[in-house]
């Protein structure tokens, strides 16, 4: 695998256009549990059950308590080498655009500045009524929490069967079409709009990398697959 490291990293040294799509796994090494897999159950439920419009409509304490919950775990925890390296990626590279699925503002918080969050922010709070948007890191009190309007907020995330902005999907898919490198890091790639997103590189001509532990469950379209932890594999990458 050394030869292969070299050769991406050279690729990505002389690369005019990088970019990075990540997934839960890039968060793993933090301690972020992962949503697919044999570890990846989020308190015994899995996203499909809770990350739902019906699921907080049905029930918006038990979905507001997980939230609470990984909010809670979220704030515990740090950036990892995987989360380091891709913010040192940036400094070094001409156009650089990270697109993540977390919620979680990891990469941020490790530095990286030109990144799309393609599935919204736990720390987001939006109200089902008034639409209010506003950053919230605090624990709320009571859950459900209530808006100054009496209607319940959310969180400002987006759940399965809801649009994605449509600003944040047309700049990923430009952005993707656009790369001379993309690495695929830390996703399960059965998720859409972000799953296609390696496939609109490489057929607009990009050299694709994945890096995950395993075989990615949705498949890969990838030219070169590194298997191992994201946050060993990539700092090698620099
Ligand atoms: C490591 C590692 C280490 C571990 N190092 N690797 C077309 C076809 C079929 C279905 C659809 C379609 N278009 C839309 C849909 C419906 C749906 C969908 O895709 N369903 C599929 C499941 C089939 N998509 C949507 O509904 C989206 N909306 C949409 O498209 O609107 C238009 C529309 C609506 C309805 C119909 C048609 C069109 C919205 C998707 C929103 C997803 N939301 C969630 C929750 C976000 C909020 C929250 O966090 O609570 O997003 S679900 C959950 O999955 C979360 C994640 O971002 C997302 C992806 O998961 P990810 O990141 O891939 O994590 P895992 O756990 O799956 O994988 C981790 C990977 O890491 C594994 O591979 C490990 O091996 C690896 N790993 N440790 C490296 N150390
Ligand atoms: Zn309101």
């Amino acid at each position: 695998m050394t030869d292969e490291i070299e050769h991406i990293r050279a690729l990505i040294a002389e690369a005019g256009s990088v970019v990075v799509l990540t997934g839960a796994g890039v968060s793993a090494e933090s301690g972020v549990p992962t949503f697919r897999g044999a570890e990846g159950l989020w308190r015994n439920f899995r996203a499909e059950e809770l990350a739902t419009p019906e699921a907080f409509g049905k029930d918006p304490k038990l979905v507001w308590e997980w939230y609470a919950w990984r909010r809670g775990l979220i704030a515990a925890v740090e950036p990892n080498p995987a989360h380091y390296a891709l913010a040192e990626m940036e400094k070094k590279t001409g156009r650089f655009t990270l697109i993540t699925q977390n919620v979680d503002g990891l990469h941020t918080l490790a530095g990286s500045s030109n990144v799309i969050e393609m599935h919204g922010s736990i720390w987001q709070v939006r109200c089902t009524g008034c639409a209010i948007e506003n950053v919230e890191r605090e624990a709320f009190e009571t859950l459900p929490p209530v808006c100054a309007c009496g209607a319940l907020l959310r969180p400002g995330v987006v759940w399965f069967g809801e649009s994605l902005d449509p600003g944040v999907v047309s700049a990923s898919f430009g952005a993707a079409a656009e790369a001379d490198v993309m690495l695929v890091v830390g996703t399960s790639s059965v998720v859409q709009p972000a799953a296609s997103l390696g496939a609109e590189a490489r057929s607009a001509g990009a050299y694709v990398v994945e890096v995950n532990i395993e075989r990615a469950l949705g498949g890969s379209v990838a030219n070169a697959t590194l298997t191992g932890p994201a946050g060993e594999l990539l700092p090698r990458l620099l």
